[in-house]
């Protein structure tokens, strides 16, 4: 007994995060565009529009725009069934709310779609992964406006009916639940001094929603098969100590975190939810079949990326290390990488099971891996061990979950499976690929792309259905 027989093995990136090209073919300006370079301990700025003197390393990334024949080659060599990528909104909608789409944006994802199944690979598309159109943010606000739903939904229609013989597996929006952690990351919002910071990320959430909602609807209306699924930050929170108190605290920082999935999932907010709304003093501006609207548009799988567990505490006088997005409280079991973030594969299992335990729906792991510094030995070599022990450590508590606790997963696409730019710091050396891009954090290189070590591990793993993990 292991791996289910059809299951997606694969990789996963970000249009923004490799494509480069960002001002090519009538590309439009995303908020995406907008992020400066950064480093472990410098934040990336989000400026106003593109400033002069400034490096925006998505601007170029590792050019996918014009390597994807020979990298999907390389996925192929591997062997994957599936890719997720996403759609950069600003090929097809270059300003966000045009009539028409633009041609030659489509028509790139056409050629990429065509080139994946051309080696029996299936695209799995995430609609908006960690980006907005600039023009949307500028002149609407972005999502504080109810109007982005219907930018959105003409997005969505555009694509779901372009593509609807090439994509079957779509996710509507990337980690939707960040957005009230770090809201100018994939929607542009700034929220000013003096406004009430959760008002006004929790109602730019609710469109966000609503418009999730829509896409699920009007998806399933264009082609029955499409499995349309929500996609978040999963993880675990293990409870400091067993003090009830603490207890609580891990029991609500996870209630916290399905917020969305629960809407997502159920199509309405728990009772809990809005408990919490109110104690925020938010008060939601919704409308008459807003909650008809979310109840006809429910997900049929979850997807979700995984790179470590969080602690809670009833204290806060912690230490914290660095995590996705958020910080998190030491765990003084678990190591770190080079970022500050803590492995933990059993944490995987534990979360797979939460989720398919409170939903009972399919999860699909669509990210997981570990951010890395890679050097290439005299030989020309990258013997990147480290991320195939990491890897290895995570597939066997995933094949865990599936096997013996009986979790439905659709498949794992490791995180940045070649090379690419970081979302959180903007780096190129923090590597996550299998696949390794001459490329440095000044965006310098000669672009070549050289195998590593996991290139061949992953090759087996896939070959053997995840019974080889190579120990
Ligand atoms: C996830 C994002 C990805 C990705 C990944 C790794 O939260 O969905 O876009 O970048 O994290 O994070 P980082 O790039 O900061 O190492």
């Amino acid at each position: 007994m292991t791996f289910p027989k059809n299951f997606l093995w694969g990789g996963a990136v970000a249009a923004n995060q490799c494509e480069g090209a960002w001002n090519i073919d009538g590309k439009g300006i995303s908020t995406a565009d907008c992020m400066t370079a950064g480093s472990v301990n410098v934040r990336r700025e989000y400026t106003d529009g593109i400033v002069d003197g400034k490096y925006y390393p998505n601007h170029t990334a590792i050019d996918f725009y014009h390597h994807y024949k020979e990298d999907i080659a390389l996925f192929a060599e591997m062997g994957f069934k599936c890719f997720r990528t996403s759609i950069h909104w600003t090929r097809i909608f270059p300003e966000g709310d045009e009539v028409v789409p633009n041609e030659k944006g489509l028509q790139f994802y056409d050629v990429l779609f065509d080139e994946c199944l051309k080696y029996g690979i299936e695209p799995v598309v995430t609609i908006s992964h960690y980006e907005t159109p600039y023009g949307l943010v500028k002149k609407y606000g972005s999502w504080r406006n109810r109007k982005m739903i219907d930018f959105y939904l003409h997005f969505c229609e555009t694509i779901f009916d372009r593509y609807k013989n090439k994509v079957k597996h779509w996710m509507t929006f990337n980690e939707i639940n960040t957005i009230i952690f770090h809201p100018s990351v994939p929607t542009g919002i700034r929220v000013d001094e003096g406004e009430n910071f959760d008002q006004v990320v929790y109602q730019a959430a609710h469109h966000i929603l609503l418009a999730s909602a829509k896409a699920v609807k009007l998806g399933h209306s264009i082609n029955p098969d499409f499995k349309i699924g929500m996609m978040m930050l999963g993880h675990p929170y293990y409870a400091e100590t067993c003090k009830p108190e603490d207890q609580w605290e891990s029991k609500n920082m996870a209630d916290r975190n399905y917020y969305f999935s629960d809407v997502q999932v159920r199509g309405a907010y728990s009772k809990k939810a809005l408990k919490f709304l109110e104690s925020k003093h938010v008060r939601l501006d919704k409308v008459k079949d807003d909650d008809r609207i979310l109840s006809e548009g429910t997900v049929d799988f979850i997807g979700f990326s995984y790179y470590h567990s969080f602690v809670a505490s009833s204290s806060n006088e912690r230490d914290f290390t660095a995590g996705n997005v958020l910080k998190t409280i030491k765990n003084p079991y678990l190591k770190t990488s080079d970022w500050g973030w803590q492995f933990d594969p059993i944490g995987l299992r534990i979360e797979m099971n939460n989720l398919y335990d409170r939903y009972q729906k399919p999860v699909f792991i669509v990210e997981n891996g570990l951010g890395a510094y890679d050097s290439i030995n005299e030989k020309g070599e990258i013997i990147d061990d480290y991320r195939i022990d990491y890897l290895r450590k995570h597939i066997r508590e995933m094949e865990k979950a599936i096997v013996q606790d009986g979790v439905e997963c659709i498949g794992y696409t490791p995180w940045g499976c070649i090379d690419l730019v970081s979302m959180g710091t903007g780096e190129m050396d923090k590597r996550y690929g299998f696949i390794y891009v001459d490329r440095d954090n000044a965006g310098k290189g000669t672009l070549q792309r050289i195998k590593k070590k996991s290139f061949y591990w992953y090759k087996r793993v896939i070959e053997t259905n995840g019974v080889d993990l190579g120990r």
